[in-house]
């Protein structure tokens, strides 16, 4: 292979030959310069094939006697390494050294950007043999440029060509930082856009890939478009294989004209951490897209050969060079636009002199200056047309070279053929040949299943099981009040108290039904009926229920603290007035809440989980519905603040006339344990399920239990005693109803063993203060004694030790209520004094 400096030494001798001698064998020389990547180490070193080509093209052209009669081609030529700057400074070291060049010969985008923008201020057209990039198709920036080499958009109609084949609408895109891909994307995007193909996210990235494919891990891309030259592939393809992007739920779509084994080679010098068997399985499946290249039909071109008698001598012109598999060399591929681009220039000066000759005009006569030869070439390069080893070579009004595309797999580690794309036809030709890891077209996303999260249907029936249960015993307990009506017990627990609480718990026992209630039984559409009852029902249940034990439980407070007989008088239907309030303002409440702002159904969205035997890549999109309305927390803030003052004001009643017992309602101590236990649970309940809310079957049992915990022990301790008491003495006269009230003797003689019973209170304090001090006293006395005993000390009086001993030591016994009994006689509490009246 040719060095640097022996290139230099070659551009040297073409320069000293033609400036010395001025002809080769009497022939004058037509000189142009060629700008080739060979050495570099980024971007495309293509040069390493193309050059030959374009020296066999040399010699082919040369030896035509019809072409350039009377001239010889002369190619001058450097190495740019794909580098835009020394690009640039071999162009200025081949314009700026004699003789002058009729044209310009690039490969590389990056180089050819460079030198297409200048070469317009030397009137120079410039041919490139491989630059892919899109920007240069802009006529105002590069006016003379022309290239055999398609542009890099050529294979934006066939990628989505092939997405739409495999209805992928969903893509994500890669591309190293360089404007041929940038310019590429960008037309890719607006295409993708008008086939309704989404670009999931784009990632671009400068030398390093990682963090651009781990985005796109975290973006959950299944087809992604890379675009970068081949060293940054090889990195790009490790990185894949580090994040484990590859394999049976994702197609990359790659660059067709890398080498076969580009991603075998060379690893170690690029400091890559993947071996070569983890690039083999990154790279399994994945797709290129490349421009047709070489003549795929086994026809004669302008030079006399078909494309396979050009291949043949450029193997052997490679192996020349030292290279000893032909598809290792860069630019391989693109050799015969190379070939093809060298017969373009000889046919453009052919022409160019013809139409100068017409005029008595030379093409010797072109200077940097002269614009008319110029715009003669120019004139000259576009209208050529001509069948050469790539293909139908003709330019477009952009200067691009019209071709068909290929798609290619790799499978086993080899490139196999797909199909052509004609753009210009949209005629997509397969040959279904390809295969997928896992037998199965990639889908181009996760397919997201919705599951709505229901309550489990065994939690639901054994709680709508258990609540109907309750619903039936309250209903028993209603009827068993109505049928012993007549009985005192009855009469004076206040019955229709008790009738109402069994409503409310009836109602509350029926809103567990409706909790339960959610999609798997009812419609979206049913769902915010279900939720505006399950507020109707739980609310009023409460407040009926609720509402008539604190009812109770007031009379009994205040009849226990007002002092007049009358203000003590509260009449029975103060109560259902206070119940009916209660209701009242559940009723507003509730409706307006309805009417301005009705509960919704909402749902809850989680984040996706993985199904648990699932074949199929899936993920599930797990969904809780909700009751809800706009203004969700004024609603309950309002409704909750409410009941709960109903609840701490009941709690304090119920403390506050814990140990009191009225005739009148002889129950209002169970009351009081039941409406413990309500405010109790109410106040659990009530935070636990807004923090458990987002589970449904933990908030629904919490909630449930809580309901029939508060229902059955308040129908048990309410009614339990009633039920054993009718049962134990069932032949009890039946009262009549006249006795049911208090009469106003009973009443006043209640009033009176008040009186006596605050007094006896008073004495009793009275009495224990007396005690106190008399106990004092004992001590003090028994303190002057030991004193006077420990003067006296030589004299012991056995008598007296003796009576001490026996009986001589005051006795004081208080006996105070016990505690179990305190509380049911605590309208009349004992004290017995027991003072030994000898010490006294
Ligand atoms: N086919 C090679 C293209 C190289 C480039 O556009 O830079």
């Amino acid at each position: 292979m040719e060095g640097g400096g022996v290139q230099v030494s070659t551009w040297r001798w073409v320069v000293w030959v033609t400036v010395m001698v001025g002809n080769a064998g009497g022939e004058l020389l037509l000189n142009i310069g060629g700008i080739f990547p060979i050495h570099g180490s980024d971007g495309w070193q293509g040069g390493q094939a193309c050059q030959p080509a374009a020296m066999l093209a040399m010699h082919d052209v040369n030896n035509r006697p019809d072409l350039l009669p009377g001239y010889k081609l002369n190619l001058a030529w450097n190495d740019s390494l794909c580098e835009p700057g020394l690009g640039a400074a071999v162009m200025y070291d081949l314009l700026y050294n004699p003789p002058t060049k009729l044209m310009l010969l690039g490969g590389c985008s990056t180089v050819c950007t460079t030198i297409g923008e200048a070469a317009k201020m030397w009137n120079l057209v410039v041919l490139s043999y491989g630059s892919s990039s899109p920007a240069l198709s802009d006529r105002q920036r590069f006016p003379t440029f022309f290239r055999t080499h398609p542009s890099a958009t050529v294979h934006n109609p066939t990628r989505i060509r092939v997405m739409q084949k495999y209805n992928w609408s969903r893509v994500a895109i890669i591309q190293q930082a360089e404007e041929v891909f940038i310019s590429t994307v960008e037309d890719l995007e607006v295409r993708c856009k008008d086939a309704g193909i989404e670009i999931v996210t784009r990632q671009s990235f400068l030398t390093d890939p990682t963090d651009a494919v781990r985005n796109l891990k975290r973006q959950d891309a299944r087809i992604i478009v890379g675009l970068f030259y081949v060293n940054a592939a090889r990195r790009v393809l490790c990185e894949i294989y580090k994040n484990t992007l590859y394999g049976k739920s994702y197609v990359w779509f790659f660059i067709g004209w890398y080498e076969d084994n580009w991603f075998e080679n060379p690893l170690q010098e690029e400091n890559l951490n993947c071996t070569r068997e983890e690039m083999r399985q990154a790279a399994e499946g994945h797709m290129t897209t490349e421009a047709l290249m070489w003549n795929k039909d086994n026809e004669k071109t302008i030079s006399g050969m078909t494309a396979g008698d050009f291949r043949l001598r450029l193997n052997q012109a490679l192996i020349e060079k030292g290279y000893e598999n032909q598809s290792n060399p860069v630019g391989y591929q693109e050799a015969p636009l190379a070939y093809d681009a060298i017969w373009s220039v000889a046919l453009a000066l052919n022409k160019t002199m013809e139409r100068l000759a017409a005029v008595n005009k030379s093409i010797e006569e072109f200077t940097y200056t002269n614009k008319e030869i110029a715009a003669e070439l120019y004139k000259a390069m576009n209208a050529t047309q001509f069948l050469g080893v790539s293909g139908r070579v003709a330019f477009s009004t952009d200067g691009d070279r019209i071709a068909w595309t290929q798609i290619e797999q790799m499978i086993d580690g080899r490139y196999h053929k797909l199909g052509y794309f004609d753009v210009q036809t949209d005629n997509l030709t397969w040959f279904n040949r390809e295969q997928w890891i896992g037998g199965k077209v990639p889908q181009d996303r996760t397919i997201v299943r919705r599951q709505l999260r229901t309550v489990s249907l065994g939690l639901f029936i054994s709680m709508c099981t258990i609540s109907s249960v309750g619903a039936v015993w309250a209903l028993l307990l209603l009827i068993f009040t109505f049928v012993h009506r007549q009985r005192r017990l009855i009469q004076l627990s206040h019955p229709a108290c008790n009738n109402i609480t069994l409503v409310g718990i009836m109602l509350c026992l029926g809103s567990i039904f409706l909790l339960g209630l959610d999609g798997q039984f009812v419609s979206q559409q049913q769902f915010p009926t279900v939720c505006g009852l399950r507020a109707w029902c739980l609310s009023l249940g409460f407040t009926l229920a609720y509402g008539a034990m604190f009812s109770k439980i007031w009379r009994v407070h205040r009849l226990t603290t007002k002092t007049k007989i009358e203000n003590k008088r509260v009449e029975p239907w103060k109560l259902y007035v206070m119940v009916g309030s209660f209701v009242v303002v559940d009723v507003i409440v509730l409706s307006v809440w309805q009417a301005v702002d009705p509960l919704q159904r909402t749902l809850e969205v989680f984040p996706l989980e993985k199904p648990k035997d699932a074949v199929e890549d899936i993920k599930i999109k797990p969904e809780l519905e909700h009751c809800e309305s706009r203004h969700n927390t004024i609603w309950l803030g309002l409704l909750y603040g409410y009941k709960g003052l109903l609840l701490i004001f009941g709690l304090f009643l119920a403390y506050e006339t814990r140990s009191i017992k009225l005739k009148q309602i002889n129950d209002s101590r169970l009351v009081g344990m039941s409406i413990y236990n309500v405010v109790v649970l109410c106040l659990i309940t009530a935070p636990v399920t807004l923090v458990i809310s987002t589970q449904q079957d933990a908030s629904f049992a919490f909630v449930s239990l809580a309901i029939i915990f508060c229902c059955f022990l308040s129908m048990a301790l309410v009614f339990v005693p009633k039920i054993v008491e009718i049962v134990r003495h069932p032949g009890e006269r039946v009262e009549s109803s006249g006795e049911t009230a208090p009469s106003k003797e009973e009443e006043e003689r209640y009033q009176k063993l008040l009186h006596e019973n605050e007094d006896m209170q008073r004495l009793i304090a009275e009495k224990e203060e007396k005690i106190r001090l008399l106990k004092l006293k004992l001590q003090e006395r028994a303190a002057v004694r030991s004193r006077e005993q420990a003067s006296e000390n030589h004299v012991i009086d056995p008598s007296h030790h003796t009576r001490l001993r026996q009986g001589g030591r005051p006795a004081v016994r208080i006996v105070t209520p016990d505690a179990s009994s305190a509380a049911d006689d605590a309208m009349v509490p004992r004290i017995n004094f027991d003072i030994s009246e000898s010490y006294l």
